[in-house]
């Protein structure tokens, strides 16, 4: 049973739909890996799959979707948009545990200002409220974490595994399409100051979750922690070894 992969099967078609995607690339060993959890009768394999495109205005779309049997399914879904673009990042973070589930959506800002804030929060608002009440703040957050969201920030722990794939699923599906929207409208930017406050701002972003990744005791104890940290440097959040790549 998984419980993410309609999910990661609808944003793949929409993005295919929607935009000329390219290939983007996985490193070598990443592109699958098999692990065992638990002990005896409790044992458990958790295959982790990785998926990744690119578009013109978008460097990297990616997702990690862990399936570990019921009680541990995970599918993190990151957009990052070229440097070129002021547009924010797309994160969904679809998270079951055993001890429960935790949902995470936002279109993450790059600048907290009130023009950012009116282009790219202020319509994705509406989206947001509908879902509110069912899917409640879920409390305990890090506060640190806190400049690297939106108002519209969509972050839930949901008690009815139901709801993920009715009110999480359609929530899922209006933030994708809302930030579809944005990318479709998005212009290039030129100024070079600008530029340089986007590359800033992404690299604070990419820093700050490769560092504070949630995921990394999980995959640590898995699958060991060197290759954890080259799937978390090397491919979930890369722009540095992507900017190495590039010769800059
Ligand atoms: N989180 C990631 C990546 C994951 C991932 C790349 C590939 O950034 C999974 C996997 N998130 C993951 C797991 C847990 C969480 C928790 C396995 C559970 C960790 C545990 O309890 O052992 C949102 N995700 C969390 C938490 C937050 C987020 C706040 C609670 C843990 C904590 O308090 O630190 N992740 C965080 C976030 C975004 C995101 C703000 C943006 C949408 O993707």
């Amino acid at each position: 049973m998984s419980l993410y992969q309609p999910f990661l099967d609808y944003a793949l078609t929409l993005l295919k739909n929607r935009l000329p995607l390219a290939p983007y690339p996985i490193p070598e060993g990443f592109e699958r890996k098999e692990g065992i959890t638990g002990q005896g009768k409790r044992q458990q394999t958790v295959v982790t799959t990785s998926h990744a495109f690119k578009s013109q205005k978008l460097r990297q779309i990616r997702a990690a979707h862990v399936e570990g049997g019921s009680s541990l399914q995970v599918l993190n879904f990151v957009i990052f948009p070229q440097l070129n673009y002021d547009l924010p990042f797309f994160g969904a973070d679809l998270v079951t545990l055993p001890g429960g589930h935790l949902i995470a959506l936002d279109m993450q800002p790059l600048f907290h200002n009130a023009a950012y804030q009116k282009k790219y929060s202020d319509p994705i608002l509406p989206i947001f409220q509908h879902y509110q009440h069912d899917l409640p703040w879920g409390g305990d957050f890090p506060e640190e974490a806190k400049l690297f969201f939106s108002p519209a920030f969509l972050w839930s722990r949901p008690k009815e595994t139901s709801l993920l794939q009715t009110r999480v699923f359609e929530a899922f599906k209006d933030y994708l399409k809302a930030y579809l929207d944005f990318v479709a409208e998005a212009q290039p930017v030129t100024d070079e100051q600008d530029l340089e406050a986007i590359a800033k701002a992404q690299l604070r972003y990419i820093d700050y979750r490769a560092t504070k990744d949630p995921a990394r005791g999980m995959f640590t104890r898995l699958y060991g922690e060197e290759w954890t940290e080259e799937y978390i440097h090397g491919f979930l959040f890369d722009l540095e070894s992507y900017g190495n790549r590039q010769g800059g």
